[in-house]
């Protein structure tokens, strides 16, 4: 072979292996399209950024956060049409939460129809920045010249935090949300009662939080919602009932089932008791609560009312006060009178405005697990979590009409070990090890649903904190399987590629490292062969 002909298929072999793998560009999660044009933009150290609508205000403010803390930018707002970083209007893009990003030689243009998505093209711009940083000596920034058009997968991207188990600072949680949205999460589920505590103040039932000592005042919480909105996300508090409750019926004995009235419960150490859905009492307490909640929350905002893992054969099956409700309701099972409990109960937060939703639980937790516990109204949204059961939820809420957030034990539950012998040490049941590639492939191995299945909300990945004793804890089983679970819940399927993101990865490391997150480093992801 000639040398020409050699360099030239050296030169193809390389390009056709560029064009095998697509440039990450460090970007997690991946957008939907990007189209690579040849040659590089120039950037100023000094960076002008525009808005063309006062309400992109806020996502230019975030882009210069990033741009001065990261990367140690100059940033300056100004109101000329020649700025290095123009924020457009554009009404023809559909998704309020999309964005189209163009990086030319004249500059950079972020043009959305709504703040939502001018935030996610700041977040974006941001990490492509880091990405691409100048290094060393060299000053000059450069960027390729790249046009994405980006929009989401799904419409709710979630993590939950459980400030019940082990309470959170606000500072803490403010921290948790700053990063959670610069990977366009877009939702914080706040897990903030159970047995082990009562995590907001409820000033008609103070007692609810004395015991529990730390707590957040309806203040704070109004600080995090207002906090959180800023950052596109939203807060769905939860009040887990009417299972979980150890902590609630230790400032209230009077709401326990009538044969636990005078039995002594530790907090911390009581688990598997219910409330009484016989008293009266019961209903008055939680329609308070509801009602105090909805003055901290916006209007017809999501509340999660719990549902879950409720010990009926240990609680209300043993006791005589609910027997005699069944006899008055011709009830012949426990068990119906979940529908009793919610119905009052739900009825209470669509009064305060309130969006319901529920763990969906099945009649017989044990395999084969057929059918709900009960007939979930309409109105209520669903969240699937137990092992083995997300394809059975999928099916009864294609043939119910419920609208269905995934956070399947398999892949989503973050509070389970990264690697064989890793953490949590404490509470450590025997977890199931949930690798980094698991829980990225989270529907690229199975199908988990058809075409069509347009009730599937998105994606949640959850901190349990039984063993998650700090915010450190918390980073560090969140961080990285919660990249992957953005990407889940943002890339098109069609996009999704593991070695796109393997190799995205350490980038996206590096800028957390800077931040202080104490992620853990995924090791057996690159580990020779
Ligand atoms: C089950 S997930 C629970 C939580 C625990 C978690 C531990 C769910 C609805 N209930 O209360 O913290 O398992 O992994």
């Amino acid at each position: 072979m000639n040398k020409h002909l050699c360099l030239l298929s050296i030169a193809c072999i390389l390009a056709a292996s560029m064009l095998a793998r697509p440039n990450h560009h460090g970007l997690i999660p991946y957008p939907s399209k990007v189209v690579e044009h040849r040659g590089e933009a120039r950037l100023p150290r000094l960076c002008t950024v525009s808005v063309s609508h006062s309400d992109f205000a806020v996502a230019a403010e975030l882009l210069g956060e990033r741009l001065q803390n990261d990367l140690s930018l100059t940033v300056r707002y100004s109101n000329k049409d020649n700025a290095t970083i123009r924020f457009l209007l554009d009404r023809n893009i559909a998704s309020p939460e999309g964005y189209h990003l163009a990086i030319t030689h004249k500059g950079i243009t972020i043009k959305a129809s709504d703040v939502r998505g001018a935030r996610y093209g700041a977040f974006t711009l941001a990490r492509l920045m880091y990405h691409y940083r100048p290094v060393g000596m060299n000053r000059v920034f450069r960027l390729p010249l790249l046009q994405i058009e980006d929009s989401p997968r799904f419409e709710m991207r979630a993590l939950l935090l459980d400030p019940a188990r082990n309470f959170l600072p606000v500072a803490d949680v403010e921290g948790f949300i700053d990063r959670m949205s610069y990977y366009k999460f877009n939702t914080l589920h706040l897990h903030l009662t159970d047995d082990q505590g009562w995590r907001v103040q409820i000033a008609t039932h103070p007692k609810l939080t004395e015991a529990s000592k730390r707590f957040y005042t309806a203040d704070e919480l109004r600080h995090l919602v207002r906090y959180a909105a800023r950052r596109g996300v939203e807060i769905i508090p939860e009040v887990d009932v009417p299972g979980h409750t150890a902590a609630m019926l230790i400032a209230y004995p009077d709401l326990r089932c009538d044969f636990l009235k005078d039995s002594v419960f530790v907090l911390g150490k009581t688990d598997n008791v219910m409330l009484s859905a016989a008293n009266e009492r019961t209903y008055q307490v939680l329609d308070d609560v509801l009602r105090e909640l909805a003055n901290i929350f916006p209007k017809g905002a999501r509340i999660h009312l719990g549902g879950d893992e409720s010990a009926i054969e240990r609680n209300w099956a043993k006791s005589a006060e609910h027997r005699l409700l069944m006899q008055r309701l011709q009830m012949d099972n426990p068990r119906q009178l979940m529908a009793y409990f919610f119905n009052r109960v739900l009825a209470s937060a669509r009064n305060y405005g309130f969006r319901p939703m529920l763990w969906a639980e099945l009649d017989n937790v044990r395999m084969p697990a057929r059918e709900y516990l009960f007939n979930y109204p309409k109105d209520v949204e669903l969240i699937t979590w137990r092992w083995g059961l997300t394809p059975k939820c999928i099916e009864l809420t294609r043939q119910t009409g419920h609208r269905l957030l995934l956070a399947p034990g398999e892949q989503a539950y973050l509070d389970y070990p990264q690697w064989r012998g890793d953490l949590p040490e404490l509470n450590n049941w025997g977890m199931p090890v949930t690798p980094l590639q698991r829980s990225y492939c989270f529907d690229l191995d199975e199908k988990l649903y058809q075409a069509g299945d347009e009730h599937i909300m998105g994606v949640m990945g959850t901190l349990w904190a039984e063993a998650i004793p700090s915010i450190h804890r918390a980073y560090y089983m969140a961080y990285p399987r919660a990249l992957a679970l953005a990407e889940v819940g943002w890339t098109p399927l069609a996009q999704r590629s593991w070695e796109r993101f393997r190799e995205a990865l350490p980038s996206v490391l590096h800028q957390l490292t800077l931040s202080g997150v104490p992620y853990r480093v995924p090791f057996e992801v690159y580990e020779r062969k």
